[in-house]
């Protein structure tokens, strides 16, 4: 069921001049970046415990934090459409809307915390309620439909949720949106490990989940980055949020394959 994804790298892999590996390779070959050498130095290579250690101490050092009123305006940088400098693209409804809709009324867009705020019950305070690798701008009614649920799939259609789907205990982003969703989450995970006054946030099994600081359901979160693999969107904006705003980086998007290195 990979196989796709391994010739996907040697093609990749000819290009930048390397040894292909062989077709047969699993989803544990490793990608490439620019920052391999330098950024991620001592994190590539290792998998388990040991790489999600090496990327907390990589993601958690010299962060530069935003306050919650900060975030709009960040959120118009790091979402801006690409083919309309005045939009931003709405997580879950993949609507471009004018950035000066922000707000709280119905046609607006709201700051959406992919990581439900209250699971683990952060709030909005600097940190991880000010996070901008999982804030997102959302259209305030599919926001509100979101709300504090756990991803999973099934359900039924969102009201101009663009494919977005729900149920009573679950929400499944549109398809587009599905492997951005899950590598938020686990580049929260690994970024918050109960070490700075927060909740240690860690994916599990189930929905319902609550005000606990789990997120569900991992299992379909896997599939999900499998099947959405980063796009040129999801990279900028990670490249922005590290050039501009906190100078840290989701190591998901950068190496979507230490997402099965990890769990
Ligand atoms: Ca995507
Ligand atoms: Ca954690």
């Amino acid at each position: 069921m990979h196989r796709w994804k391994s010739v996907a790298l040697a093609t990749a892999a000819v290009l930048v001049g390397l040894t292909a590996p062989t077709l047969t390779a699993t989803p544990a070959s490793a990608t490439t970046t620019a920052y391999d050498a330098t950024y991620y130095k001592n994190a590539v290579g290792k998998t388990g415990t040991s790489l999600k250690s090496s990327l907390h101490t990589i993601i958690s050092t010299n962060v530069t934090k935003i306050s919650y009123a900060a975030v709009w305006n960040a959120l118009m940088a790091t979402d801006q459409d690409p083919n309309n400098s005045s939009n931003v693209i709405l997580l879950y409804s993949g609507v471009s809307r004018a950035k000066s809709l922000n707000g709280g009324d119905v046609g607006d867009w709201n700051r959406e915390h992919t990581w439900a705020k209250s699971h683990g019950d952060f709030g909005e305070a600097i940190g991880p309620g000010t996070d901008l690798h999982h804030l997102r701008p959302a259209d305030v009614q599919v926001n509100s439909i979101r709300g504090n649920l756990d991803f999973d799939n099934g359900g039924s259609a969102v009201t101009n949720g663009g494919g977005s789907t729900v149920d009573s205990d679950s929400f499944a982003p549109r398809a587009a949106d599905r492997g951005d969703v899950a590598r938020m989450i686990l580049y929260m995970a690994v970024r918050y490990e109960g070490d700075d006054g927060f909740a240690d946030l860690e994916p599990n099994e189930k929905v319902g989940n609550g005000s606990n600081p789990y997120m569900g359901k991992l299992s379909v979160l896997k599939a999900w980055s499998e099947a959405d693999p980063p796009s040129a969107f999801e990279e900028k904006r990670n490249q922005v949020i590290y050039d501009t705003y906190q100078h840290n980086r989701n190591p998901f998007i950068d190496h979507p394959e230490w997402v099965e290195a990890i769990w």
